[in-house]
């Protein structure tokens, strides 16, 4: 198995380069933030739960986004390898991943860390709400308060994995193609070690 987060701020570009890193080396897609967003559209406890929070550009429960990753693994027996975008998103969720992967015997074996300034992030995610209806892009506040949330939340999952050296810092700004190349050489690199 080879299991890849892919991380970074909102809007660093983790599901534009998610979907290609899956066809290229034929890892299972986990994104929250899509898992979230298709228990919204079908109505079901769950999904009306998180809504609050994600309107607001919050975080939605650790315990809610670690039930999600739990079933999707146990639902892919089959899958040579994972690649979790947008989780885990806080230390309690990194130890929980790394408790549910040792179950079968896997590990994270590499973090790609996508980086990107703060007011190309604000300008990415302004332009994909005039099209994408997502209510989290559609407000500037909204889209800081989840910058806010990254910086208080998430950053420490970076120094999580970095005590155990499996962070690489990418350069998330240029064209897709461009960052798409660089992530792909990390990982060959790492598949090659
Ligand atoms: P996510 O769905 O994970 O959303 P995101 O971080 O905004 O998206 P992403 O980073 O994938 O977008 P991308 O850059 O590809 O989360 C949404 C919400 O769900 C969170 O705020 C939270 O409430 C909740 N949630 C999700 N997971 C959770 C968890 N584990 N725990 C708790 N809560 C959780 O795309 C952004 C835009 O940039 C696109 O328009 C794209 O076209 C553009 N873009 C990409 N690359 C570009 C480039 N190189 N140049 C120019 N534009 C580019």
């Amino acid at each position: 198995m080879f299991n890849l987060i892919l991380f970074g701020p909102p809007g660093s570009g983790k599901g534009t380069q998610s979907e290609k890193l899956i066809s290229k080396y034929g890892l299972k897609h986990l994104s929250t933030g899509d898992l979230l967003r298709s228990e919204i559209s079908g109505k079901t406890p769950l999904g009306l739960a998180a809504k609050g929070f994600m309107d607001k550009g919050q975080l939605v429960p650790d315990e809610v986004v670690i039930g999600m990753i739990s079933s999707a693994l146990e639902n892919n027996p089959q899958a040579k390898g994972f690649l979790f975008d947008g989780f885990p998103r806080t230390k309690a969720q990194s130890e929980a991943l790394d408790a549910l992967l040792n179950k079968y015997n896997a590990a994270i074996d590499i973090v790609l860390a996508l980086k990107v300034g703060e007011e190309e992030l604000v300008s990415r995610l302004l332009n994909r709400g005039l099209t994408s209806g997502r209510s989290d892009d559609s407000k500037e506040d909204v889209i800081r308060a989840r910058i806010v949330e990254y910086h208080n939340k998430t950053s420490v999952v970076a120094d999580y994995y970095g005590q155990f050296n499996k962070v690489v810092m990418v350069k998330g700004e240029g064209t897709v193609d461009e960052i798409f190349e660089s992530l792909c050489s990390e990982i060959d690199k790492k598949q090659a070690a």
